[in-house]
């Protein structure tokens, strides 16, 4: 993370002035007030902070907030952020999705990113349904609910974003909640901080379409397993290979009472450090911040980095 220039001060200056069009009282406000209010503390400038989102209400928030954006093709988020962080390793990336951009079409780059570990944090706005189309059932609904927006019980199983980023190698994996502002902006913090790729699954209630995974059925059933003794740092690889097993299993509870958190934090080696040792030049030389001639053309020598590749 780069922190060159010195901060805005205020939070809302971390805002745009595009008009919202989320529905009145939606979680998606939550997420983008925690996440504004966690970029004022890290003091991070705008200019340094890129925001990709994919397609879908939740895929609007890159919009809202005063950075450098992407709004990217459905599914494709984490993809145009991972090229992003790639190039200019100095961007605080962050990467944001709906549970059908991430884990329906996009879940093949869910997996893929989590092989990478790029150092960015992603959000996955978590509400059961695939809001901007009128409500159908997402990845996330649980088996055999019925939203009022859909005809049937749900008969698929849903995917658990948090035991499949486990699964697939996020090295930090969260869960927080769209009406906890106080405990998404820390989890969004500590995201950040993470070195490697950070997944923060939010419980994001949608009003309009999902009548079941409302705040009234969240707020008495959310409960934070660190202030239940769970301690999810890993320090080593043999910690982590204890780690992941339990993480999963409380990753599965759901029922009266919903786990929330940080489930795992391990440092490993990122995408960035790993090409490193491919690429010597990589992450020292920043060809992208390069200056370039009229025509587009670099005006330093890139001989040396095009060689790297042969
Ligand atoms: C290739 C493609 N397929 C399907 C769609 C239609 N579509 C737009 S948004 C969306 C799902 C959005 O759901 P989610 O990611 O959960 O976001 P939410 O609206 O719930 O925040 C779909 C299927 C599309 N835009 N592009
Ligand atoms: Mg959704």
């Amino acid at each position: 993370m780069i922190s060159t220039v010195s901060p805005p001060a205020k939070p809302q200056s971390y805002k745009t002035n595009v008009e919202i069009d989320w529905c009145p009282g939606c979680g998606d406000f939550g997420i983008l007030n925690a996440l504004v209010l966690a970029l004022q503390e890290l003091k991070i400038p705008n200019e340094n902070v890129v925001l990709t989102g994919g397609i879908g209400c939740s895929s609007k928030i890159p919009h809202y907030v005063n950075v450098n954006t992407l709004h990217t093709l459905h599914g494709r988020s984490l993809v145009q952020a991972q090229a992003v962080k790639m190039a200019n390793p100095r961007l605080e990336v962050i990467s944001a999705s709906g549970d059908g951009d991430g884990l329906g079409i996009g879940s093949a780059h869910f997996v893929a990113a989590g092989r990478r570990n790029v150092d960015l944090t992603y959000i996955l706005f978590d509400n059961g349904v695939y809001g901007l189309t009128k409500g159908q059932a997402s990845p996330t609904l649980p088996y055999g609910e019925m939203p009022k927006s859909i005809e049937t019980e749900n008969i698929k199983f849903p995917v658990n974003p948090l035991f499949l980023g486990l699964a697939s190698g996020f090295t930090f994996v969260s869960r927080s909640y769209s009406y906890n502002i106080k405990h998404l902006k820390e989890t969004l913090i500590r995201a950040m901080k993470h070195r490697g790729l950070s997944l923060v699954d939010v419980m994001q209630p949608c009003v309009t379409y999902n009548n079941i995974n409302t705040k009234e059925f969240y707020d008495p059933r959310l409960y934070d397993i660190e202030k239940e003794g769970w301690n999810p740092v890993a320090n080593n690889e043999s910690e982590y290979k204890q780690k992941v097993p339990q993480a999963v299993l409380k990753s599965l509870e759901w029922g009266d009472r919903i786990p929330m958190g940080v489930f795992m934090d391990y440092q490993t080696e990122t995408y960035d450090e790993k090409l490193q040792r491919l690429v010597p030049d990589y992450g020292k030389k920043n060809y992208v911040m390069d200056p370039i001639d009229s025509s587009g053309k670099p005006l330093n020598d890139v001989t040396d980095l095009m060689n790297s590749f042969s």
